[in-house]
Parts: structure tokens; sequence; C-alpha cells
């Protein structure tokens, strides 16, 4: 399935490295790897990109052909990324309620954590990277503590990373973990053996550059 090139993919890693959201060098993980790419959500940083970057979601989820009766966002980033999802899918004609929580430990009160829709019924987590898993575990452990069902997450990019356990990494993927252990269906608007493809395709633009080092961090973690 790597070989067929996925073109939807192919645009989204384009649109990444044009918006400075993808970016070559060292950085370290959360898992502590030491990465030579970073995918930085956050400067999906206005307007045009937030809304270009949610017709992404929206057209991999609705193609994936996953049901879902609400839309979850996860403190922090998932937080726009879910919400301009969300709006693209009433846009699409796909209106669902929406739901995100807050970080800080609450003051006072019952339920303090969680804003918006009550979480109920099958719960789409929309987030922006899997790397060992370890963010979507935090939420689908907010959607079960509010007894709903945490049925699928959608994400931009799987990096397609061994999973981590107790900060060790264990030997299958984290996607898989989330698939087989967890049950929850994945959709992902791109994943790294996109992005190997992206700069083996351009390899002329300077980006070719940055593959060995790229396939090297796949064959280490991945
Ligand atoms: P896991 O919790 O290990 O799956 O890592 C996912 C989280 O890592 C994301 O929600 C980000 O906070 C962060 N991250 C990125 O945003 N971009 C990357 O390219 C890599 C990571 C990361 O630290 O693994």
């Amino acid at each position: 399935a790597d070989a067929a090139q996925d073109a939807l993919a192919q645009e989204f890693v384009q649109f990444s490295v044009d918006s400075g959201v993808l970016r070559f060098g060292e950085f370290k993980t959360k898992a502590g790897r030491m990465s030579p790419y970073f995918f930085n959500s956050g400067l999906f940083d206005d307007g045009a990109k937030l809304g270009r970057l949610a017709a992404f979601y929206a057209k991999r989820l609705l193609a994936s052909g996953i049901e879902f009766d609400m839309v979850f966002g996860p403190a922090y980033k998932g937080i726009p990324l879910g919400a301009a999802v969300a709006i693209e899918l009433a846009r699409l004609g796909r209106n669902v309620p929406f739901a995100y929580n807050r970080k800080e430990a609450k003051a006072h009160g019952e339920g303090g954590s969680l804003v918006g829709a009550p979480l109920k019924g099958r719960v789409l987590i929309v987030d922006d990277v899997m790397s060992a898993g370890t963010a979507v575990r935090e939420s689908i452990a907010i959607i079960q503590a509010a007894g709903a069902t945490a049925h699928a997450v959608a994400i931009a990019l799987d990096r397609q990373e061994m999973a981590t356990e107790n900060g060790q990494d264990v030997p299958h993927s984290a996607v898989q973990y989330v698939r087989d252990t967890l049950g929850l269906q994945v959709c992902a608007i791109a994943k790294l053996a996109d992005l190997l493809q992206y700069l083996a395709l351009h390899g002329k633009d300077g980006l070719g550059a940055h593959h060995a080092a790229v396939l090297a961090y796949r064959q280490r973690y991945g």
C-alpha cells in the first residue's frame, strides 16, 4: 500500500511544508526520541490555513466511513482542531455536538474540566499527531470517565512509531495498539510513509537531503 501514491496525503504534506508546520532538523519528541522532523500544528496559524486543515480532516473522515456521534478536542492543541473539524463537518451537512476539556485541575464543582456538549455516544477524538500514543490514551481515559465511548481518533499525522508503556518502547506501533488493543478506529490525513514518499519525490528541491535521516529514524522507532 505504501507504494501507491496517496494524492491527498501528498497535497497535505506539501501544505504542511509550505505552512512551516513540518520542519526538518533535530527535535526531541515527547517520548524522548531524537527526531529529524517535527510537525507543529500550532503553525496552522490563520483562518485560511485552519479552514484548509479542517477540510483535509473532513475529507479523510467522510471517506473512511467511520461513524461517530460527536467530536472531542483534547486540550490544548486538539481544541481548535476539533472546533474547526466540527464546523467543516456541519458545512458539509454533518452537524454533530462538540466538546473539549481543560487541563487545569478544577478547583470546585463536578465535571468542571469538560466544556461544551455532554460526552455521550461514540466519540471521535480529533488531535494533531500520534507518536507513541500517550496523548490519545489520555483522551480515551477522559471520555471513559464521562461514561461515553472513545470510538475513533482522527489525526493529521501518524508518525508510525512504536508505542511506549510506562516509558518503555514496546514492539507494536501506537496505531496498532490503539486499533487492536483499545479498539478505536484511526484515521490519519498523512503518515510517515507519505512523508518519506514526499521527500523521495522532492529530491531536487533540497528536501530530498532529509530522506536518509527520516528513513533511519523510521528504522529505529518505526
Ligand atoms: P504521543 O503522545 O507520543 O502519541 O505524541 C503525540 C504528541 O506529541 C502530540 O500531541 C504533540 O504534542 C507532540 N508531537 C508533535 O506535535 N509533533 C511531532 O512531530 C511529534 C510530537 C511528539 O512529541 O512526539
